[in-house]
């Protein structure tokens, strides 16, 4: 990564309340701070540069607080440790919220810095000051967030970033937001600053199961014919992918995953399910109709998929549910999900219980029930219309293009037909953007390659032309900073999805279905994305339009990430009614 060098940096002292809001970044480990400029943090801008000298941590900059806010995401999800976000008093914190909502529903950390002009009126600058100055901005982001403070000192500011930063990557992680007022940061400092010792304010570590639960959950599955494993949220460690593994082979269980979640289990594996998607598709809905015990390892939405198995008259499983999540639900989002009937709740962080568990069962030498039932297939490729390329297409090529390289998807498009791509390894793919918000794509593609710069990972990030237009500008950051990255723009000139839900209204309602385009259609001008992205620094080429030089393109894309260059790729492609098109039609 190319940092901007700070000159002339040279035995700075600690003066000013910024220096030492910015020197606690520095002791906390941080190694980016991602913004967008603005005058209310001009104090902390100052210190980060010319006290710090824009190193441990650097400045990234971002051309909007929205993208700001999902660099960081994509960060923790792939560097599993938060990144600092500064926002500017309220404009950049209201452009950054959609990306702070994101992060809530991913549960990912990031330590958010923000400002206020001055609280004290009477030292308040005129005009834009006024403007930027309004009470309780964490207000504007409380429900999604899991703490946020506005202290008054650079004394209180200390415990602030020392408890927002605790708050953030204790399980369930989420973004927390500290508001420094202007004059905190700019004053100079009265008294002697002490700096407590980090080590006393590192998160909790993860609790254990009890013994007495263990052996129940044991005696469940042990007990079962037909178990199945809904593998959710969990970490990105290989050694749990490896337990994971090993208790699904003890078990003999079917094992159901989800593309809203990163990868979790191996896709080609003989006990996974039907490919992962957004929507639960009919193989895997059949394996938890047929279950008699679910063990849902951080599975977000229990109810519904378990509503949904049984909605044919099978009988209900009895169902374990490991997750914690429930210690950050609160009464304004529904990000919780509807609420599940549970045989044994274990409040546990999902993969504290793989080892026990194993060591449980191990004791028990069950045998491995034998699922009959044959591995179930993606949805056959449908007819092909023309020569034009489908999003399946992208992903048989992209495994093509590979070789031996080893990439990380740090997102794929809606309606991603995975089982044309295969997860092998917990760094496969980083899964979706948590909220449901479309424009994070770029920018979380941004992070996650920051993450992995280095690595013997390349990072693609793969996403709908509405996803990429939304956030386009997300990109620059990579371009600038040399971050190398492959972004794949799947083209079909629409908000297709939203296409498909005016298609259903019009359906129920007998009336003309043609009209779906209307207020969705990305043409008459197209968006020229590989002008877009040539502007903003990336190298590109000619939209690809026939699905034989699909290989050919990502291979060259592939090559130039690999040698440190930031690439993207515009495919036209042929808009794919795939199975959360279905889902939508059904609901
Ligand atoms: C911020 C935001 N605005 C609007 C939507 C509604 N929405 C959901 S999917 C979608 C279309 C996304 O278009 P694209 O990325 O091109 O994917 P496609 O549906 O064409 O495959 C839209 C607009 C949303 N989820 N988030
Ligand atoms: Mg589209």
């Amino acid at each position: 990564m190319q940092r901007d060098e700070a000159v002339g940096v040279t035995d700075p002292s600690l003066n000013w309340g910024s220096d030492v809001v910015a020197e606690m970044l520095r002791r906390l480990g941080i190694e980016y701070v991602c913004i967008n400029p603005g005058s209310s943090f001009r104090g902390l801008h100052d210190s980060l540069v010319n006290y710090l000298g824009n190193e441990r941590p650097t400045l990234l900059l971002s051309l909007h607080e929205e993208s700001a806010v999902a660099v960081a995401h994509g960060y923790a999800k792939a560097a599993g440790k938060p990144m600092a976000v500064v926002l500017h008093s309220n404009v950049g914190l209201m452009l950054g919220m959609m990306s702070v909502f994101n992060a809530w529903c991913d549960r990912v950390p990031i330590l958010m810095l923000g400002a206020t002009g001055a609280v004290d009126s009477a030292v308040r600058r005129n005009w834009i000051d006024w403007l930027h100055t309004s009470r309780d901005q964490g207000a504007l982001i409380r429900n999604f967030v899991k703490w946020d403070d506005q202290p008054a000192s650079p004394a209180a500011a200390i415990e602030a970033i020392l408890r927002a930063n605790m708050m953030a990557c204790t399980q369930p992680c989420g973004p927390s937001y500290v508001a420094l007022d202007r004059r905190l940061q700019e004053d100079v400092l009265s008294e002697p600053i002490k700096f407590p010792n980090m080590d006393l304010f590192l998160p909790p570590v993860a609790a254990a199961p009890s013994i007495e639960t263990v052996e129940k959950a044991a005696s469940m599955l042990a007990g079962s014919n037909r178990p199945a494993m809904l593998v959710g949220r969990v970490s990105r460690s290989k050694q749990d992918w490896d337990a994971r593994i090993r208790l699904a082979e003890m078990l003999g269980a079917r094992v159901i995953t989800d593309l809203r979640f990163g990868a979790a289990f191996p896709t080609g594996h003989a006990l996974h399910g039907a490919p992962p998607d957004l929507f639960l598709t009919e193989g895997n809905r059949r394996i938890l109709a047929d279950a008699d015990v679910v063990l849902s390892l951080g599975w977000d939405d229990l109810a519904d998929v378990m509503r949904q198995a049984i909605n044919d008259g099978a009988q209900r499983a009895q169902t374990i549910h490991v997750s914690v999540d429930h210690h950050v639900h609160n009464g304004w989002s529904g990000d919780h999900q509807r609420l599940a009937p549970v045989d044994l709740r274990i409040a546990v962080e999902p993969d504290m219980i793989l080892a026990p568990l194993i060591e449980a069962l191990h004791k028990r030498s069950i045998a491995p029930a034998r699922p009959d039932e044959a591995k179930p297939h993606a949805t056959a490729p449908g007819q092909r219309k023309s020569s034009k390329p489908t999003l399946r297409d992208i992903g048989v090529a992209l495994r093509k293009a590979r070789g031996n390289r080893a990439l990380c998807l740090a997102r794929v498009p809606l309606n991603w037909p995975a089982g044309a791509y295969p997860f092998e390894h917990p760094m496969d793919y980083l899964g979706y953007d948590g909220g449901g918000a479309v424009g994070s794509g770029p920018g979380m593609t941004v992070g996650a390659a920051l993450a992995l710069k280095g690595s013997d990972r390349l990072t693609v990030g793969l996403m709908g032309d509405g996803e990429f237009i939304g956030g386009a500008t997300g990109i620059w950051t990579a371009a600038h900073y040399r971050i190398p990255l492959l972004i794949v723009v799947a083209n079909n000139r629409s908000y297709y999805t939203d296409e498909v839900q005016q298609e259903a209204v019009a359906l129920a309602r007998n009336r003309p279905t043609q009209n779906k385009w209307i207020g969705q259609r990305l043409d008459n001008p197209p968006v020229d994305i590989p002008g877009l992205a040539r502007d903003l620094g990336f190298e590109t080429e000619a939209t690809v339009e026939d699905q034989a030089d699909i290989a050919a393109a990502l291979e060259r894309g592939l090559a130039a990430v690999e040698s440190g260059r930031s690439y993207l790729l515009d495919i036209a492609i042929e808009p794919t009614d795939g199975s959360s098109m279905e889902w939508l039609n059904h609901h």
